[in-house]
Order: structure tokens, then sequence, then C-alpha cells
């Protein structure tokens, strides 16, 4: 492809329809930051997963913005780079994986729309729809809880995600098991519990989950394979699978049965598809988390959850779910409960301009 010679940064702020409630705090807006690379040829978006605070992650938005703005970015701009070398090129810093996911993306955008191809397609991806899941925030009551269980279901979600924490746990699950007894359940701890309050993740384990996903620390193995082994309902891991190498250990470890994966988490959708390839091969279910996407995150998560290994459907709900106004064409979930894998060219979609410039709060460039 043609050399980079701009890339843009924007922070942007959108409304969440509702506050999003998880065991580490409440979200009422979402605000990150989108990447624009341009070429002599076209342009390409990318977006960053992280977060206005290091609560789920190390990485936010302040700290990936220097990431990119002084590092990640000069190392490309110039160069004829393919989507392939941008880890390569950026190696050299540490970590920071959420901004070079977000490089990478925008590279995969402009490079695959030079070409007329889809990110799907790059990717191998034969399915052109996904099954979706829906993660519902901890709710301020039970009533509140069902409610918000309902209406989704009544979407046609096909997957319910409870988000729990240490007090607030059993008793939304049994609730909402009691009301649905045959909808695919599952429940998102954000690393809240200790092997030493584990008690609660055991009497879990009468209500069918499909999975505990994340119930210790974010940076541990080994006390999640002890978990593991005590447990019947596979554990899933999120926060501590950080690159494929991770997830080769965990799956080794039998710290999981099943591993989320998120672009943006483990530094781009290449890794991510690593992921899935070892996963795949030793028959571990994988499937595709959500980190509250705008159309530009949420077009990319699509292609890769339309891999033949993403068996559980994933946080790919409908942009609905968390915005009333996106900054690209809202993506809308069928009453099947699956969604469309962006056809076009790159990942199929971009952000519209008036859209963007309404919730853009920030916009800088890289220096060379
Ligand atoms: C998870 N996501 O799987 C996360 C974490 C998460 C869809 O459950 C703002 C931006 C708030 C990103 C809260 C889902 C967020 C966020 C939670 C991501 O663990
Ligand atoms: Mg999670």
């Amino acid at each position: 492809m043609s050399a980079i010679r701009d890339i843009e940064l924007r922070l942007i702020e959108l409304p969440l329809v509702r506050p999003f409630r998880t065991s580490f705090g409440e979200e009422t807006t979402k605000s990150c930051i989108l990447v624009r690379v341009e070429t002599d040829e076209g342009v390409g978006w990318g977006e960053c997963v992280a977060g206005s605070r290091p609560d789920y992650s190390e990485e936010f938005n302040a700290s990936a913005w220097l990431a990119l703005r002084d590092h990640l970015a000069p190392a490309l701009l110039g160069k004829d780079i393919r989507p392939a070398d941008v880890a390569g090129v950026t190696a050299w810093v540490r970590g920071n994986r959420m901004a070079k996911a977000a490089l990478e993306m925008a590279v995969l955008d402009v490079w695959l729309r030079e070409q007329e191809i889809s990110l799907a397609r790059h990717l191998g991806v034969e399915r052109d729809r996904v099954p979706c899941g829906v993660s519902i925030g901890i709710a301020s009551s039970l009533d509140e809880l069902l409610e918000r269980v309902a209406a989704h279901l009544a979407e046609g979600y096909r997957r319910i995600k409870l988000k729990i924490q240490p007090g607030t746990d059993v008793e939304p699950v049994a609730a909402v098991r009691a009301a649905h007894p045959d909808v695919a359940l599952s429940v998102d701890a954000n690393a809240a519990y200790t092997i030493e309050d584990a008690s609660a993740l055991r009497e879990l384990e009468a209500f069918g989950l499909l999975m505990i996903e994340q119930p210790l620390a974010y940076d541990d193995l080994v006390e999640h394979a002890k978990l593991q082994r005590t447990l019947r309902t596979p554990v899933c891991l999120d926060e501590s699978i950080r690159s494929a190498a991770d997830a080769a250990a965990a799956l080794e470890l039998g710290a999981c049965r099943i591993v989320n994966v998120k672009q943006g988490r483990v530094g781009g959708l290449l890794e991510a598809q690593r992921i899935h390839d070892l996963a795949l091969a030793q028959d571990a279910p994988v499937w595709c988390g959500g980190m509250l996407e705008t159309g530009i995150g949420r077009a990319a998560n699509l292609a890769l959850a339309a891999l033949p290994g993403f068996t559980l459907p994933g946080d790919t709900s409908a942009s609905a779910r968390y915005f009333d106004a996106d900054v690209t064409e809202p993506f809308v979930m069928d009453p099947d409960g699956t969604m469309a894998v962006p056809p076009g060219p790159g990942i199929g979609v971009e952000p519209l301009p008036d859209c963007l410039a309404e919730v853009t709060v920030r916009t800088e460039r890289a220096r060379t």
C-alpha cells in the first residue's frame, strides 16, 4: 500500500442509553479514542477500547492518547506498512495493547479498502451473520433486572450475561433462572472475587450457567486453575488473557475452559485471530467480547465473531443496546438474534461526519 501520511486522534464522548454498572464501577458515557489513518489511496478508521479510567485494564484514554501520539503513530508515519507489520514496528513499546490494536485496525481498514476486500474475507470468515448476546449491568433492584432481561429476550438476544459482584450474585442469578429456565445464561465478575469468597461461585453451580467469566484477579492464572478444578461450570477468562501466549498458558494450566476474545485487549485483530486458531485447535470454545464499542469497533468485532471457532454468542449487541446515536449507521439485530457481518471493504463502516463532529471533544495529529 502507499505510505501513511497522516494519523489523527479523536477523543469522543457518547451518552449511554443507561448507566452500565460492573463490579469495578459505573459509566454513564462512552468515552474513547478513534484513530484515522490516511494514505495517498484513502482513509482507514480504528477504535481504541480503553475507557476514561484505568479500571478494566491499566490502559485508559489519556495513557492511550500519549502512547499513540508520541510513540506508536510516529513509528508508522511516512512508512509503507502492511497490517501484519504493525505489531513488529511497534513491538519496542511494551504493553499498551489497546492503543496498538486501534492503530492496527485503522491500518487494516485502509489497506483492505485499497484492495476492496472486507475484513471478514481477509480473516477467512465464511458466515455472513453471527448470533448475539447481551451483557446486563448490575441493576438497582431484582424487578428492574428481570424487566431488562425480559426486554432483551423479546428483542431476540440469544444469551444473557449478568454482571455480578460479591453480595449481588446468587440472588439475581436465581431470579433470572427461575423466570427463564432454558435461557443461555452466564455471569461476569470482572475480577471481583478471591478464592476465599468462592463459596458464592460454588452456589452458582445450581443454575446451569454457560460459564463464570473472570471471577478472580485480572493478573492471575494459577488461582483460576485451582478454582476451575473445583467447579463443573466452565471458567471463562477475559481480563487475564492479553495475548495468544496467555491464552495458550491458561488453557494448558486449566485456568479456564472458555476464552473471551477482545481484539483491543490482546493488541489487535491479528493476535485475536491467533487466539481463535489455537483455541479451535484444542476444541476450546471462544466468543467475542465487547467494550461498548461504537460502530467502528463493533464492525470489526462482528467480522472476528464470524470465524468458525466462535461457537458461543458474543457481546456483539446492537448499537441501540448502548447508544441512541452511534457515530456510524447503527448496527441492528434481526428478531432472530443475529447480526450481519459487514460485507463492505475494510471494516465496512465509517463515521458519519455530522455525528462524529458532534461527539468529538479533542482532536490531534501525530507528530513525526
Ligand atoms: C466485560 N464488557 O466483558 C466488559 C467490560 C466493560 C460488555 O460486559 C465503558 C467502556 C464501560 C467499556 C464496562 C461487557 C465498560 C466497558 C465494562 C467494558 O468485562
Ligand atoms: Mg468480561
